[in-house]
């Protein structure tokens, strides 16, 4: 005897999801086929999207959607978004049709669909800090702290400009024109999410001490050093550093030193920085 019922079926392999592999914060639709495969007309019926627990608790993503009345040997495809805020790793998902069990079925055993969703949480990229260089001199970058709190960092991309790449935790790359240049880190994680940052090589001319001409004083009076003559091509001097020999070392724009002896004195106007060099 053939039983005359209605037989509502969804398979595991009919629920998906888009997008299929989600980052967190994405908007995820989840997707079922439900079909009926009883020997009678199926009424309409109510169907919901859950998300399992992992104390076993069924915790409903979507809103309770109505499956519309289904001829036998039909199928239909129900699509709805899913809240998912706040979650993400391996997540089981199930659908569960005719939750309510407002119909009579063949079999009540096959009304249920279940998923793995995972969510990636996207990594997370720190290159070294910003650096200034000379011409002709090399820049070298660090994957400082990019890291991935989900999964690992698997590949890393460095983008030097002029089409010019470099991979891996560092790699190094000689400016030989003045400039200021972004240099682009992109790190991608275990689950082909990616993420970029930019560090800035600026490539100065180095600045140029000027102490002034010789100066002839009488001993027992003060003379003055005068740095002002100093220049940057690209900033400006924020900083004079002296060599007074046995008067110590001073710094400032214009100094002045008591000579209490005859002599010969050298001074050295030792370095001059600016504010965008260390
Ligand atoms: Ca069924
Ligand atoms: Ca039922
Ligand atoms: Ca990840």
């Amino acid at each position: 005897m053939t039983i005359k019922a209605p037989d509502l079926v969804v398979y595991d392999s009919d629920l998906t999801f888009s997008p299929k592999y989600p980052i967190y914060g994405d908007g995820i639709t989840g997707t079922i086929k439900i079909y009926n495969s009883g020997t009678t007309k199926a009424n309409s019926s109510k169907g919901q999207f859950y998300l399992n627990d992992g104390a076993n608790n069924k915790i409903a993503i979507s809103s309770i959607l109505t499956i519309p009345a289904l001829d036998v040997g039909s199928k239909y495809n129900l699509s709805s978004n899913l809240n998912l805020n706040g979650y993400h790793g391996h997540l089981n998902i199930s659908f569960v049709v005719d939750i309510y069990n407002t119909i009579k079925e063949i079999n009540e055993n096959n009304n249920i669909a279940t998923q793995i969703l995972i969510i990636n949480i996207p990594p997370i990229a720190i290159a070294n800090p910003n650096q200034t260089i000379y011409p002709g001199y090399r820049a070298e970058f660090y994957d400082y702290e990019s890291h991935d709190i989900d999964g690992e960092i698997t590949k890393e991309i460095w983008y030097l400009g002029n089409k010019q790449i470099g991979f891996g935790n560092s790699t190094q790359y000689t400016f030989i024109q003045k400039g200021i240049y972004y240099v682009q880190l992109e790190v991608w994680d275990d689950m082909d999410a990616y993420n970029t940052t930019t560090t800035t090589v600026f490539v100065t001319i180095p600045p140029v001490a000027e102490a002034g001409a010789d100066q002839y004083i009488k001993s027992g009076s003060w003379i003055t050093l005068d740095g002002s003559g100093s220049y940057e091509p690209n900033g400006t001097i924020v900083k004079w550093s002296w060599d007074l020999k046995e008067f110590g070392n001073r710094t400032g724009r214009q100094i002045s030193v008591f000579i209490p002896n005859p002599g010969i004195y050298t001074f050295r106007l030792i370095d001059v920085s600016t504010d965008i060099l260390e």
